[in-house]
């Protein structure tokens, strides 16, 4: 199957169908009733491309039913095989090996609700779902400073700066064992990792703890551990102060939601320029334009 392939315009989405007919719009699909409201209405296969450097090996194709239902479609053959796959290590197991936006099913109790996340499948082996990407590229696209629900439920595109959200993180994480990969750059380019070779976000309210308590251990890398200071902490927002702190630390870090504690070495979700969005381990101190964060199984390879 030959894909269509267009020009595409710096940090504008174009959404097209197999017959070729396009349309740019301001933000990215997350399913088909997505694309219905973009004016595509009939049932077909769809390509959702990630303009980012005009990659268009980051293409993805779905294929969307008269139920509105979504099929992930394999682009090397052609095949509108759905896919079940729960996390990108699955995916990975699938044959989808290509790095960029995919399509995942994370929740056990809702295996027909897709997520399209952004898929790693090139570093340490792949097989990585990331959970958050920061780039200062994307500066200005989306708001980090966000109440505790709308970081339960993610926000921001796949494509650009996003949160998966606290939710997928629990299922994630909660159905095997996780590891957890870190990688930054700083306003000097100076370029690092984090590997946690364990990683968990617990559930909502876990025998009424604070919600989404965060554990990590097992760290190996090149920045430090700066995540330390974090574990055993639950999620704090500007509207849910659940840190050890007299303050509020997300409204403290410029709105950004994290496992605070009084406040954080470590915050990922904080604002571009400042200091704030950093990561300070014993040895090192960066102040940060990029970061991302990766899960998968543990057991991968
Ligand atoms: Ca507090």
């Amino acid at each position: 199957m030959k894909l269509p392939y267009y020009i595409l315009v710096l940090l504008a989405l174009v959404i097209s169908d197999i017959s070729g007919h396009q349309a740019e719009v301001g933000s990215s699909p997350r399913n088909c009733q997505d694309i219905r409201e973009h004016g595509f209405d009939e049932v077909g296969h769809y390509v959702v491309y990630n303009t980012v450097n005009n990659n268009t090996e980051k293409a993805l194709m779905i294929y969307c039913d008269e139920n509105d239902g979504m099929q992930f479609v394999d682009k090397e053959n052609g095949t509108a095989e759905r896919s079940d796959a729960r996390n990108c290590k699955e995916l990975q197991d699938q044959g989808v090996i290509h790095d960029g936006v995919n399509i995942i099913y994370p929740f056990p109790d809702q295996p027909e609700s897709p997520v399209l996340v952004l898929c790693d499948q090139t570093t340490q082996g792949g097989g990585w779902t990331a959970i958050t990407r920061r780039d200062d590229w994307f500066e200005g696209l989306t708001d980090f400073n966000r109440t505790f629900e709308e970081y339960a439920i993610g926000f921001g595109d796949s494509n650009y700066d996003f949160y998966i959200g606290n939710e997928v993180i629990y299922f994630l994480t909660d159905s095997s064992l996780n590891e957890l990969w870190i990688t930054i750059e700083d306003t000097d380019g100076e370029t690092g990792y984090a590997h946690y070779q364990y990683f968990h976000v617990a559930a909502r309210d876990e025998y009424q703890l604070p919600p989404y308590i965060m554990d990590c251990g097992l760290y190996e890398g090149t920045i430090g551990d700066g995540l330390e200071y974090n574990n055993g902490m639950g999620f704090s927002t500007i509207d849910q102060d659940t840190d050890m702190s007299d303050a509020d630390c997300a409204a403290i870090f410029g709105g950004g939601g994290w496992w605070h504690r009084a406040c954080t070495n470590v915050c990922l979700t904080c604002p571009y320029g400042t200091w704030d969005f950093r990561w300070y381990s014993e040895d090192y101190q960066y102040i940060l334009i990029k970061a991302q964060m990766m899960v998968r199984p543990s057991a991968s390879t």
